[in-house]
């Protein structure tokens, strides 16, 4: 999950002198920074290193990611001659990504990797706002008040995204997916509304790679029903939905991701490992569980527990005498 190299101490130690965007257009230290919680924890598969906002820097938008705030864009996007701004994405504005999972994938062996991408509602979040927001009040303010900027917007974003997942899924990446961290300040409805369509349009443009598709957000608990329609083969789900239930939610036939809450960690050790048992039990509701924490590994986490997370959860699960 996201920033699980963000505890690990070498992680800190590469990325000391090196901004956050400059290090994700590094095909050589990328490649080091996604394979270090590979090496340290042993986990199933890799994630790639790089950050929602890279292909939409890359389209022209500029922006930069602040230590310890996030994303920041330069000129939010308000009107019809912002999202002009944001120009199509060709392989070549890309190409550094292309290399990254080129050596990667040859590094990792055995193990896949996950490639990823922001979706349309969450990446236009930003780009509206200037940066992250808790109410993302004037991203609904452009939703509900102009309405065929907002839809030219996300379908702009969709093409983006859609091209940025097919270079990932060229240069090798075994699964991606699409990050709607932030949907879960929307209604079902309004995400039906202004949000499904786009979302959908990415992932159907992946059918035919044949990688597995993941979409996750973040208090989605009221939206698994409209996301598992999006067309998804699996559905992330944050700590707060227990997964027999958010199972039931996204549909028949598609599998689900989670859902340690990521606090856990700082538990002790029998409480840790009683939430594990208990993440593992409800996802066998599911045609498939790929097991994981419900949103981003948090910074103050010791990776000693992570590993002891990782090595648990292969007890359980392997091979046929395995149990939760
Ligand atoms: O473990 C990894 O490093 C994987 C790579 C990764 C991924 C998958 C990063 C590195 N970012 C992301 C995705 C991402 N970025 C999401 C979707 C997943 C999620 O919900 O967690 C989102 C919403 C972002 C935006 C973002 N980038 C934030 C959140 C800000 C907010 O709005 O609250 C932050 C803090 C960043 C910066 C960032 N991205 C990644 C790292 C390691 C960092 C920290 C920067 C640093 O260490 O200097």
């Amino acid at each position: 999950m996201r920033q699980a190299g963000r505890s690990l101490p070498e992680y800190r130690e590469l990325r000391a002198d090196v901004p956050m965007l400059a290090a994700c257009r590094q095909p050589d230290l990328v490649c080091e920074i996604t394979l270090q919680p590979v090496r340290r924890h042993g986990v199933d598969a890799a994630i790639l290193f790089s950050d929602i906002v890279v292909p939409v820097a890359a389209a022209g938008i500029d922006l930069d990611i602040a230590p310890g705030v996030g994303p920041v864009v330069a000129e939010p996007i308000r009107d019809t001659a912002g999202v002009e701004r944001l120009h199509r994405l060709t392989p070549a504005d890309v190409s550094f990504v292309d290399e990254a999972i080129r050596l990667l994938v040859r590094e990792l062996g055995a193990t896949p990797l996950v490639g990823f991408a922001g979706a349309p509602f969450t990446l236009a979040s930003y780009l509206v706002e200037g940066g992250p927001s808790r109410t993302h009040a004037r991203t609904k303010a452009l939703m509900y008040g102009a309405p065929a900027v907002w839809h030219a917007l996300c379908a702009r974003l969709a093409e983006i995204t859609l091209e940025f997942l097919r270079v990932q899924v060229s240069a090798g990446a075994s699964a991606v997916q699409l990050f709607d961290s932030w949907a879960g300040a929307l209604s079902e409805a309004d995400y039906r509304r202004y949000v499904l369509p786009h979302s959908a349009h990415v992932l159907s443009g992946l059918a035919g790679t044949g990688v597995p598709r993941i979409h996750f957000g973040v208090g989605t608990a009221e939206l698994l029903r409209a996301m598992g329609e999006a067309g998804a083969d699996v559905v992330g789900v944050d700590w707060r939905t227990p997964l027999d239930v958010a199972a039931r939610r996204v549909g028949h036939g598609r599998a689900v991701q989670g859902n340690l809450d990521p606090a856990t960690v700082f538990a002790p050790w029998p409480v840790i490992e009683a939430e594990v048992r208990r993440v593992l039990a409800e996802g066998r509701a599911a045609p498939g569980h790929v097991f994981n924490l419900g949103h981003g590994v948090l910074p103050q986490t010791a990776p000693e527990v992570l590993t002891r997370i990782v090595a648990r959860v292969h007890a359980a699960t392997a091979g046929p005498g395995g149990q939760p």
